[in-house]
């Protein structure tokens, strides 16, 4: 009888702790979501084909208005620095008309080369897999609705990055970006 109240005590407090670590767990991870301490760049990509923000912000260069948004026409940053960037596409057009990605590419890129081979590229997410080492970072393409976000490490070499949207046409079209890397 006493052999049996221990193992029901053991047991139940067995099942307490792991009820509490995984409330704890799963606190934590929500906190990650929304804050964990990372500059994150929130920008979508409109059926005008541009990049935009919600609104002006230290660290962005923008311009003019499109639809409700603004131009991000650049993002500054210091060398080093963890940043995450977070796109959205919103459009009124299925995927296959209309999709973006947002691609950092390297200094030494040939952004044109790399934006006309990457139309090939239809298998790849319009990435050109012989293009791939110039790619920093890229988010996956995305139709209506659809968000991806990647953070990574703005390189110590400072100077300005190209950032494109490889979608075909939409280079063409103006879809392009600089991060401009300086102390
Ligand atoms: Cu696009």
């Amino acid at each position: 009888m006493k052999h049996l109240l221990i193992k029901t005590l053991f047991i139940a407090l067995v099942f307490g702790l792991a009820a509490c670590g995984g409330e704890e767990t799963a606190q934590q991870g929500e906190e990650e979501a929304v804050d964990d301490g990372v500059r994150t760049v929130d920008i979508i990509g409109n059926d005008d084909m541009r990049f935009v923000v919600a609104e002006a912000a230290d660290g962005l260069v923008t311009g003019g208005a499109s639809g409700q948004n603004v131009i991000l026409e650049a993002i500054e940053a210091s060398p080093g620095e963890e940043l995450r960037i977070r796109l959205t596409t919103v459009s009124n057009l299925p995927p296959s008309a209309m999709s973006h990605n947002l691609a950092i590419l390297e200094l030494e890129a040939d952004v044109d080369a790399f934006a006309r081979a990457s139309v090939q590229a239809r298998d790849n997410e319009y990435i050109a897999p012989e293009y791939e080492d110039w790619v920093i970072a890229t988010t996956a393409m995305l139709g209506d609705g659809e968000t991806d976000s990647f953070t990574f490490t703005v390189p110590e070499e400072e100077g300005e990055y190209d950032y494109i949207c490889s979608f075909p046409g939409h280079f063409a079209g103006g879809m392009v970006g600089k991060l401009i890397v300086s102390e």
